[in-house]
């Protein structure tokens, strides 16, 4: 296969940042699109080609016959898709394929496959991985759907076929509820995502959202990076993952690297990818999705397994055979992702775009920001709110835990309110430090939480110098330091 020369990076902000970062690394030219919005974008400076897209803030990233057009035009081997946007497109991957551009991702089929996830489950299941037991075939018939749950016992739990982010998503706890969520559910999903197929499953009391990073090349080599600890989310939003993690046994993550592996090679899958499961209180795991993309909390699994995932990438789609094989990959230590969001936690974390008007990031040993802001960058209202990622590293637990306390209390963002003083609170919270905390963990502790959350109010004030903000800075970490 040929050597990519020159990727466009269909993407934007922190992770457009982050491919142009690999591209350099592998002597690629890269390329980006951009929006109007995004005119002022660090990484729109730092790639080494960029192209306005005008018209819509959005399209700009997802308006495939446009990108493609402009592919041909620049003269590139390969998009990067990153993740959202076209990330998880069947129909654009095909497109790039049929248009002689590399896709820097999974087969278009595979993509396919586990963008349904009923059908994913399916697949999984033939293949020797666990699943949630319920139903196996897209019900429409509510007494159907009805029956089936009551054959798999209350409380169950309502799935959109082709849903994702909680959204088409229903517990039902007792029959008399059923019929009532069902309609919910599937009407959402209809809303949301065009198909109101939906499925029932038991529902999993207090489960650990575990996933396992899987590195596949196009020869049936097929690694696994081991895990990541996603329970800390919020509205089905993650907000901290941890790598590895911190209190799962040793017999359920060789199981689980065992079942991912073999399940991948089977289905001859290829590119970067991610397998989804709950752990429930007994320790028994089972598949749920699969995403056929690179995540947004990547970085921690490369900083514990020192394997650049995003090159990786890059080297599969160009046809590279994997440089490593399963003995020959190691972990170590800890690493922690905190995602930093333009929101403000006192109005329910409604999304604060705006003027970042002092930006201090944490640095020294362990400390890693993926991030496009800088000071003056005015984040646009137009697209998710995260600023960046903060990633920390050391060697156990415990150091980790405090290398966290430490790097977040140095963080200054000032101009907009930011989710910082959140997870100041989170690490110092006594089940976080012991590593206890499953997908219930932050709804349960957030009204505390927000009780005596320490705002950085002073950094709103616009004009302020560094000095200032550094003065405030050493004001509030001192705070934190006394409230341990
Ligand atoms: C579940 C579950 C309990 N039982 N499935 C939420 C998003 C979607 N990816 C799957 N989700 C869940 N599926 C069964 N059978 C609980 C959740 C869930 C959850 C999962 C991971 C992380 C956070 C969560 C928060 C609420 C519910």
């Amino acid at each position: 296969m040929a050597k990519i020369k020159k990727i466009l990076i269909a993407n934007r902000g922190e992770i457009a940042l982050r491919i142009i970062r690999a591209c350099k690394e592998l002597d690629i030219v890269s390329a980006v699109v951009y929006s109007t919005v995004d005119a002022k974008g660090v990484w729109v400076r730092k790639a080494d080609e960029a192209y306005v897209m005008d018209g819509d803030p959005i399209q700009a990233y997802l308006n495939y016959e446009r990108i493609i057009a402009l592919a041909k035009e620049i003269g590139v081997d390969a998009i990067h898709p990153g993740y959202g946007f076209l990330s998880e497109s069947a129909e654009f991957a095909q497109y790039c394929e049929d248009n002689g551009i590399i896709f820097i991702g999974p087969k278009p089929e595979h993509i396919a496959l586990f963008g349904d996830k009923m059908a994913s489950k399916v697949a999984m299941q033939e293949v020797g991985v666990p699943v949630v037991g319920g139903s196996e075939d897209p019900i429409t018939d509510i007494n159907v759907a009805k029956q089936i749950a009551k054959d798999i016992g209350f409380p169950v739990i309502i799935k959109a076929a082709f849903g994702g982010g909680g959204r088409g998503m229903r517990i039902v706890a007792k029959e008399e509820e059923f019929e009532e969520m069902f309609e919910a559910a599937t009407n959402e999903a209809v809303k949301f995502f065009g198909k109101g197929d939906a499925f029932v499953e038991k529902y999993i009391k207090n489960p650990r959202h575990i996933e396992v990073q899987i590195v596949a090349d196009k020869f049936g080599n097929v690694v696994h990076l081991g895990e990541r600890d996603c329970s800390i989310q919020r509205r089905h939003q993650k907000v901290i993952e941890i790598a590895p993690s911190p209190l799962l046994s040793e017999e359920v993550r060789k199981e689980l690297y065992r079942v991912s592996t073999k399940a991948m090679f089977r289905l001859g899958y290829e590119s970067v990818g991610t397998i989804e499961f709950l752990v429930d209180e007994d320790d028994n795991f089972f598949f749920i999705e699969m995403n056929t993309r690179v995540q947004v909390e990547h970085p921690i699994t490369e900083i514990i397994s020192g394997i650049d995932i995003i090159q990786r990438m890059i080297q599969i789609a160009e046809g590279d055979k994997l440089i490593f094989m399963q003995d020959e990959i190691r972990t170590r230590g800890y690493a922690i992702e905190f995602r930093i969001n333009a929101e403000d936690p006192r109005k329910g974390f409604q999304p604060s775009p705006g003027k970042i008007t002092t930006y201090l990031a944490p640095g020294g040993p362990g400390v890693r920001i993926d991030s496009a802001a800088y000071k003056d960058y005015v984040i646009p209202g137009n697209y998710d709110s995260m600023v960046g990622k903060l990633i920390v590293w050391a060697l156990d637990w415990p150091g980790v835990v405090n290398k966290a306390r430490r790097a977040l209390d140095e963080f200054i963002v000032g101009g907009i309110p930011t989710n910082i003083p959140l997870h100041r609170k989170i690490v110092r919270d006594l089940d976080f430090i012991e590593g206890k905390f499953n997908t219930t963990y932050l709804d349960k502790k957030l009204d505390d939480m927000l009780e005596d959350m320490v705002f950085d109010i002073e950094y709103k004030e616009e004009g302020e110098d560094n000095e200032e903000a550094a003065r405030v800075a050493a004001i509030v970490g001192a705070m934190n330091y006394m409230r341990g």
